[in-house]
């Protein structure tokens, strides 16, 4: 079959959504892969054939579950859990579990497609998944939260393993809850192995992971900024969230001599003026702790900074953005704000924050512009860190490590620019370098085990 006579993107995208009624995220992840993917494999008959691309947007299996659990009160409480494998090409499935009431199976789907290009582009042999349920961990007691992971565990355990599918914490699912989960799978198992990453350093877990996410945006950033000569000392960012990965994105721009202007949560965002250093930092990390505190108590805390109900930070002018809270929290119109703002970048630490239109309007205005299966790589990177560490049982150390994130968000950078160079490589396209360099990985390995 000629090339030519292989479907279109349209109607690639309209075959997707016919399949996934209602999933709107996870519909939108594949068309933004697609489009790019589309062009990189119009000459490449080996991919057509083999249907790779329809291969990978169709998960390898989806499990969903119930989970009971009693709250404090004694009433019997029923949630849906799921884990969503989608690749296992380059490696075991990977990928974290997000506990937040927002959690559909759209959702997880979208996360796990995501996951299987951004674990390729670590260079780490790991495949792509996503877990989590529609659980709220907001206003539960500690007793409560361990209650429902240990139950949400009784029957995730069976589909996971150190070499099976290894899962790691992601909204609402921090150190505590993994504690949690890995302590239910050795019960259940009577094995203590690497089924986890986020471990407590007591257990197994590798030093840098917690801040992996967050710094190795930063990371990402620099890399990109140097490459456009530019540098982060002296800019002003915007950040988004106030979660592992916005805190910890804000301490190493902070480190690196930026200034961070705002912070938020799910009621609002606070803008300080005089910059959030570090130890406006550890403040808001005390706050968003275990107790899951409100952003807006930051202005009660330090005179000066204000408060906006409701808003999302775009419109503070700046000269980068980070967004790091959740999925289509930047749109259109605020893309365009930024950039007549003079916003210069943009580096996704959430997945998916920045919804089409935004990417479209970023790309568009040459916008220098990392998407998250790039720029937020780092802390799966570390988690595949973990799982090497368990293996080998050893645990490195936190200088070695720090030097080892920086050089797999280097080479995630590289990888990017090498498939994204455009107009003579005066820009860089990081969203299509992205999804190119992440497919060809995994599709190169579908090629190799025929039809499977
Ligand atoms: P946390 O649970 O630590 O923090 C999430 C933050 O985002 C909180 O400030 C939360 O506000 C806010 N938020 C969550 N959902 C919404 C919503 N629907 N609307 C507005 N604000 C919301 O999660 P992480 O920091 O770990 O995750 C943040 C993003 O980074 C996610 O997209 C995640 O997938 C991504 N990511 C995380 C990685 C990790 O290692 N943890 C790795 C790579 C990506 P509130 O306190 O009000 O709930
Ligand atoms: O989105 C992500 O990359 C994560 N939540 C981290 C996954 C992991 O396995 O460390």
């Amino acid at each position: 079959m000629a090339v030519s006579d292989h479907v279109d993107l349209d109607g690639f995208i309209a075959g997707v959504r016919r399949r996934n009624p209602g999933q709107a995220e996870f519909v939108q992840a594949v068309r933004e892969v697609a489009q790019d993917i589309f062009e990189f494999i119009a000459d490449k008959e080996q991919y057509h054939r083999h249907q790779i691309l329809r291969r990978i947007a169709e998960p390898d299996r989806v499990i969903s579950f119930r989970v009971c659990w009693e709250d404090d009160k004694g009433e019997i409480r029923v949630q849906r859990g799921w884990r969503v494998q989608n690749s296992n090409a380059i490696g075991p499935y990977k990928g974290g579990i997000r506990f937040h009431p927002s959690v559909t199976e759209s959702v997880l789907k979208f996360l796990a497609f995501e996951q299987t290009f951004k674990n390729s582009l670590t260079g780490l042999p790991m495949g792509g998944a996503k877990g989590g349920a529609n659980f709220n961990p907001r206003g539960k007691s500690g007793h409560e939260v361990m209650r429902f992971c240990q139950s949400f565990m009784t029957e995730l355990y069976r589909h996971v393993g150190a070499d099976v599918d290894v899962p790691a914490g992601d909204i609402g699912v921090g150190g505590r809850e993994i504690g949690f989960m890995f302590g239910q799978y050795k019960r259940i198992t009577n094995q203590f192995t690497g089924v986890l990453t986020g471990k407590g350093l007591e257990y197994g877990g590798s030093l840098i992971r917690t801040e992996a996410t967050g710094y190795g945006a930063v990371h990402f950033l620099d890399n990109m900024l140097e490459l456009a000569g530019q540098a982060i000392p002296g800019k002003r960012a915007v950040v988004s969230g106030s979660g592992n990965v916005a805190l910890h994105a804000a301490e190493k721009f902070v480190e690196l001599g930026g200034t961070v202007l705002t912070l938020s949560d799910s009621d609002g965002f606070i803008h300080d003026p005089a910059g959030i250093d570090q130890a406006r930092i550890d403040w808001v990390k005390a706050l968003k702790g275990e107790r899951r505190g409100r952003i807006q108590d930051y202005v009660k805390e330090f005179t000066g900074a204000t408060f906006h109900a409701g808003g999302r930070p775009w419109s503070v002018p700046c000269d980068v953005a980070l967004p790091c809270a959740t999925q289509n929290e930047l749109t259109g119109a605020d893309a365009k704000l930024l950039v007549a703002n003079g916003c210069i970048a943009v580096a996704e630490g959430a997945n998916m924050p920045t919804d089409l239109d935004g990417v479209h309007v970023f790309r568009t205005a040459k916008t220098i512009f990392a998407p998250g299966k790039a720029a937020n790589a780092g802390g799966v990177s570390v988690s595949g860190l973990e799982m090497s560490q368990n293996s080998a049982r050893i645990a490195w150390k936190e200088e070695d490590l720090r030097k080892m994130l920086i050089d797999i968000m280097r080479g995630i950078h590289d990888r990017c620019v090498e498939h994204g160079a455009v107009a003579g490589g005066k820009y860089v396209d990081y969203v299509r370098g992205a999804n190119i360099a992440g497919f060809k990985k995994v599709a190169d390995a579908m090629l190799a085990f025929g039809v499977v």
